[in-house]
């Protein structure tokens, strides 16, 4: 058991008590201030230290729970246990990611889950939140239960998220049936965290049915997206050389869906016009034989026959890939090709966490820097203590 697990119900025993008698304070209390007598900790301006330590405690349940427990939890999809799970699941502190690694190990293998995983991609402000919301709307009155995992840019400075995809999801971010969890891309690129398939199988676990991933659609984020995605549903706004990108970038490679956003008001016209050249393009010479595998879709967030054609499309497909027996197979090639690409990540991250490699890291920068260690010679001197001492 880790230190934390240990010293865990002590903190809250203590926190406890001492709360229990502020709350008692305050309420027997008429006029809170004129208590001037109240020891530093019951003092009215505590109040949001208190709130802070609720918030810490409530973090802190987790840790009360063996994995057997918190697997049941999971199970039962307990939302409040969920965000916490998923929570730990993207903590880069190593007795986190052993705990999630562990009740991971509960979990039957990914390839096996009956969940269709969706990967929605684009560039920014081409409206993917905002389809997500309709879509996963659609998906409720459907009879599924949508989890939605939003990549956001990682802001450069805090490294964390800017937590706008959800406002951008109103009513989804009201259902019960919904999860939505946006987090930050933790790497310059924009792309998928490495933490979003963990948490990909914890919602898979809780019942989630649908899981959508959204990517900033920028960088590596496409690539990566195809190697955890049953389908890839890439957007293209009208008007934006979005199409001729798309085609540039080879998308109709690894996309499924081409959906041409914005069918309304005044962009209708530049969105028909989008679509007609898309149309042809992938009904021609080279690109004829993707015309099967590639469905091109209009979409508006205020037409929603066009909503429910988009869902159509993702259910077929996802029936195509379950009745010809070719699903988890696939799942299985995807996972071995992102074993392949992601081992220098979880290397990497492995190496971080132990003071010893970051002293020995710094010392040998600081001789590049002053000129006494040569480039090649450091990276022979990092690579022999690595092998000799982690
Ligand atoms: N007219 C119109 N605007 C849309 C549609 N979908 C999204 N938008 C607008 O496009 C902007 C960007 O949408 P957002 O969903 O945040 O795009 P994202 O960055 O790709 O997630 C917002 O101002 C939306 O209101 C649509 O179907 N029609
Ligand atoms: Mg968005």
């Amino acid at each position: 058991m880790s230190q934390r697990a240990k010293l865990t119900p002590l903190i809250i025993k203590w926190f406890s008590i001492r709360r229990i008698q502020f709350a008692v304070t305050l309420l027997n209390s008429p006029d809170l201030d004129s208590h001037v007598d109240f020891p530093w900790y019951l003092k009215i301006k505590d109040i949001c230290g208190c709130i802070l330590l609720f918030y810490i405690l409530y973090l802190f349940q987790l840790y009360n729970y063996t994995n057997n427990e918190l697997f049941i939890k999971l199970l039962n999809g307990e939302r409040a246990i969920l965000s916490q799970i998923v929570t730990l699941a993207e903590s880069r502190l190593p007795e986190d990611q052993q705990r999630i690694n562990e009740l991971l190990a509960l979990l039957p293998p990914a390839a096996r889950s009956g969940a269709c995983r969706i990967g929605i991609t684009g560039s920014p402000g081409v409206g993917k939140s905002s389809l997500i919301d309709r879509l996963g709307l659609e998906f409720i009155a459907r009879g599924h239960r949508p989890a939605v995992l939003t990549i956001d840019p990682s802001s450069a400075i805090t490294g964390g998220s800017i937590l706008g995809d959800k406002a951008r999801m109103p009513e989804l971010s009201k259902a019960k049936e919904a999860f939505i969890r946006p987090s930050p891309s933790l790497s310059e690129l924009g792309g998928v965290n490495p933490y979003t398939r963990r948490s990909m199988r914890l919602l898979e676990a809780a019942s989630y049915d649908r899981v959508i991933i959204e990517t900033v659609g920028i960088g590596q984020s496409e690539t990566d997206i195809s190697d955890l995605a049953d389908m890839v549903v890439y957007l293209v706004q009208p008007a934006s050389g979005d199409d001729l990108q798309a085609i540039k970038k080879g998308i109709l490679e690894y996309a499924d869906i081409l959906v041409v956003t914005k069918w309304d008001g005044p962009l209708e016209a530049r969105a028909e016009e989008c679509f007609r050249d898309l149309s042809l393009v992938m009904h021609s010479g080279s690109l004829a034989m993707a015309e099967d595998a590639v469905s091109l879709v209009r979409a508006s967030v205020y037409k929603p026959e066009t909503i429910a054609l988009l869902a159509d499309h993702i259910e077929n497909k996802f029936n195509v890939l379950v009745n010809e027996n070719k699903l988890f197979p696939a799942r299985l090639a995807r996972e071995s090709h992102y074993f392949r690409n992601h081992w220098p990540q979880e290397l990497k991250a492995l190496l971080q966490s132990k003071p010893e490699f970051g002293i020995e890291l710094e010392s040998l920068a600081n001789a590049v820097q002053n000129g006494s260690l040569s480039i090649e010679k450091a990276f022979q001197k990092l690579i022999q203590f690595i092998f000799a001492r982690c």
